[in-house]
C-alpha cells in the first residue's frame, strides 16, 4: 500500500480505502501507489507492445501510452489525426505485452464530455491504469509545436472530468487533469485557478505542463499548488534539471514522454540510410538487436514448452469413455 504523505496541513494521497482488495490490485490501485508526494516515480514513454515491454523489461515501473508516439508510430501527426479506436486498440496491445501499470495519453478527449468519457471507459477496459486528459480545444496540436494552443472553457473542462470520472467503474482508475496554461501563455494564476478547478471536478492527479527550456516555471507551480493533488511533469524541454530537484519540489510523477520513439526514429533512420548507401546489411548487423534477443524477450521457448503440453492432451479417464461412445 502507498504511503499517505503529508506537506504542512494537506494530505497527499492517491489512495481509496475502499477499493479491490490489496490481493489483487487493479491497474489503477497500483498506478495510484507510485504517486505519491515527491515519489518522482519515472513514466517511461512508450508507442507500442514492443516499446512498453522493451521499458517494462528495462524497469520502469510505470509506462506512458503518449499520444504524440503513438500518433507517430501509426504515420500520423499529434493533432487528433488518430482515432480514438485506433490508440485504444494499441493501448491494448502494450496492456497485453506488460504488466506494468500504463497511464494513457487521452489528448483533449476527443470532443466533448461523452467522446472522453468513452475513451476513459474504454480505456478502463483495455486495463489501462488510468488516462490524462488536457484542457485544450479539439483538435488539439501537439505542445511543442506552434502557438496556436487555444484552451477549453473551465466548465465545459470540468463537465468533461466530471464525466470520465463518473463512467469508469473502478474508482482507483486515474484520473490526470493536465493544464495547457503555460504553453498557450497563459498567467501562472490561471494555472494554478484552473488546477484546483479540475481537483475539485475529481481529478486526482495534475499534469502541469511548461516548454521552457528551464524548471522554473514547473518550480513556480509547485511552490503555490499547496500540494491539493500530486503533480505530474513530462521534462522534454527543461531535461537538464536533476531528479533531486523534482523530488524536492513533491512531484509525484515525472514522464519521460518521448524519448523512446525518438531513439526508434534515430535507429531506423539510420539503418535505412546505412543499408541504401551500403547496398547490404553487413555494416549495421553487430548494431542491432539479435534475434536471440528478441525471441528471449518474447519468450519464445515458454510458448515451446507449452505447445508440448497443450497441442495434443487427452484429458483423465477419456480411454474408458472412448471404449463405451465407440
Ligand atoms: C505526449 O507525449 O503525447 C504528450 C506530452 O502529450 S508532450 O508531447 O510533451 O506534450
Ligand atoms: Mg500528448
Amino acid at each position: 500500500m502507498a504511503s499517505i504523505l503529508t506537506r504542512g496541513k494537506v494530505e497527499v494521497s492517491l489512495n481509496n480505502s475502499d477499493s479491490k482488495s490489496e490481493a489483487d490490485p487493479s491497474p489503477g490501485a497500483r498506478l495510484r501507489g507510485l504517486l505519491s508526494y515527491g515519489a518522482s516515480t519515472q513514466l517511461m514513454g512508450v508507442h507500442d507492445g514492443m516499446s512498453a515491454r522493451i521499458a517494462s523489461a528495462e524497469g520502469f515501473a510505470a509506462l506512458w501510452a503518449s499520444g504524440l508516439c503513438m500518433s507517430t508510430a501509426l504515420g500520423v501527426r499529434d493533432s487528433d489525426e488518430a482515432t480514438w479506436n485506433q490508440l485504444i486498440s494499441l493501448v491494448g496491445s502494450m496492456t497485453q505485452a506488460t504488466s506494468q501499470p500504463i497511464l494513457v495519453d487521452g489528448d483533449a478527449g476527443y470532443g466533448n464530455f461523452n467522446t472522453a468519457r468513452l475513451f476513459a471507459r474504454a480505456a478502463e477496459r483495455v486495463d489501462a491504469a488510468g488516462v490524462c486528459i488536457e484542457d485544450k480545444v479539439f483538435p488539439k496540436m501537439n505542445s511543442f509545436f506552434g502557438n496556436g494552443h487555444q484552451l477549453a472553457p473551465v466548465g465545459q473542462f470540468c463537465g468533461k472530468l466530471l464525466a470520465c470520472r463518473e463512467g469508469v467503474a473502478d474508482a482507483d482508475f486515474v484520473l490526470v487533469a493536465r493544464t495547457e496554461t503555460l504553453i498557450a501563455g497563459g498567467p501562472m494564476t490561471e494555472a494554478l485557478d484552473r488546477a484546483a478547478a479540475y481537483a475539485a471536478a475529481g481529478a486526482d492527479a495534475i499534469f502541469i505542463h511548461s516548454r521552457k527550456q528551464d524548471v522554473s516555471e514547473i518550480a513556480e507551480f509547485c511552490r503555490q499548488w499547496g500540494n491539493l493533488r500530486p503533480i505530474i511533469i513530462a521534462p522534454t524541454t527543461y531535461h537538464r534539471t536533476d531528479m533531486t530537484t523534482f523530488r524536492e519540489l513533491g512531484i509525484a510523477g515525472v514522464m519521460w514522454a518521448n524519448q523512446s520513439m525518438r531513439a526508434a526514429y534515430t535507429a531506423i533512420r539510420d539503418t535505412c540510410r546505412t543499408v541504401l548507401a551500403q547496398e547490404g546489411v553487413s555494416g549495421i548487423e553487430d548494431q542491432i538487436a539479435p534475434l536471440k534477443e528478441i525471441f528471449s524477450l518474447y519468450e519464445y521457448e515458454g510458448l515451446e514448452q507449452e505447445e508440448e503440453k497443450y497441442s495434443d492432451w487427452d484429458p483423465p479417464g477419456i480411454s474408458e469413455r472412448k471404449a463405451v461412445v465407440w
